[in-house]
């Protein structure tokens, strides 16, 4: 069956290489947020396009869950020698992915045809997409004002207590024809929105125009991990800005966040208790193991939602 991941980076990434792994090469179609790209030095930076390409092509730098592994630094100290800022840390060899991808950028390429050419040099087999060519930025309101989201992210380290979130561009913004093209595949087998922060990950890519519609009208049933499992985010500030948005931290609020959208939620198995409690109009519950630790989880986890959504089938 065909399947649509929706992702955000370092979360959503391991669901999706878990999904790689167990379905043919071109079953695979993986659309990634880039409301949190932006100009850097004057590069044009795509994070979590770059995270989940990195882990399809199994480059990517596990502990720190961003970047590349066995990554040096020089590029970077010298810059630092130099006045320039090192806040944001872009590695050696990452670097000649930001160099290629502006330069094509700049050329006149979209960013759909870049990460398809980064994508084929990579041998990442499975389709990977940005969830538009056209842009879009997360601001995140805070405390200290609005801030644009790397800066909230890494140079402020998520310290900011979160009011709210603002995605630029979002309303002009056209959703990737493919991404579009597939949702309307009478062959579409599974969504499934990875286990990403659902306010500025996921939404970013549901709130693009007629996203929502798309998914409510699509032949396959919209599946949507959890991202948090007891009152802990998997990875990231999701608990945080849960909480800074007054919101109890747990999944029944990830549930109630995609009330009307998803079919069925998944929840870790730890969380089996508080699955009983979710009563959302039109959406099942269950529980698989969520926490994704070693490849073995990832593919795991994988077959099961795609056996649970095979024997769901009307
Ligand atoms: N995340 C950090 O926490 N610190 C960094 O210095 C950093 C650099 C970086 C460079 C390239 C890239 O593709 C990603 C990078 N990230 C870094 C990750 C990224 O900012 C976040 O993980 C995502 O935006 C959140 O999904």
């Amino acid at each position: 069956m065909k399947v649509l991941a929706l992702s955000g980076g370092v979360g959503g990434a391991k669901l999706a290489l878990g999904l790689a792994r167990v379905l043919p090469v071109d079953a695979l179609t993986v659309v990634a947020n880039t409301a949190d790209d932006f100009e850097h030095l004057g590069f044009y930076i795509a994070p979590d396009l770059d995270t989940v390409m990195y882990t399809l092509a199994g480059i990517n730098d596990s502990e720190r869950g961003w970047g590349l592994a066995g990554e040096s630094w020089q590029c970077l100290d010298a810059l630092d020698r130099l006045g320039g800022e090192r806040w944001f840390q872009l590695g050696d060899r990452d670097l000649a992915t930001h160099i290629l991808r502006s330069s094509l950028l700049r050329e006149g390429l979209s960013l759909t045809e870049v990460t398809a050419r980064l994508c084929d040099a990579l041998q990442v087999a499975v389709t990977l997409l940005p969830m538009s060519d056209d842009p879009v930025r997360t601001l995140v309101d805070c405390e200290d004002g609005e801030l644009p989201f790397q800066h909230y992210f890494v140079r402020e380290q998520c310290r900011p207590a979160v009011r709210g979130f603002r995605f630029e561009g979002q309303q002009l913004a056209r959703p990737q024809a493919q991404f579009m093209e597939l949702l309307a595949d009478p062959e579409l087998g599974l969504v499934v929105i990875c286990p990403s922060n659902p306010f500025v990950s996921v939404d970013p890519i549901l709130g693009l125009p007629a996203v929502r519609d798309a998914l409510a009208s699509c032949a396959a049933p919209v599946y949507a991990v959890s991202p948090i499992v007891g009152d802990r985010a998997l990875k990231g500030p999701a608990a945080k800005m849960m909480a800074e948005l007054g919101l109890p931290v747990s999944a029944a609020s990830v549930a109630a966040h995609y009330r009307g959208l998803v079919d069925t939620f998944v929840m870790d198995d730890s969380d089996a208790t508080l699955a009983g409690t979710i009563d959302e109009p039109g959406m099942q519950v269950m529980t698989a193991p969520t926490v994704m630790k070693s490849l073995e989880d990832r593919e795991q986890l994988a077959r099961v939602l795609l056996s649970h959504a095979e024997d769901a089938k009307p």
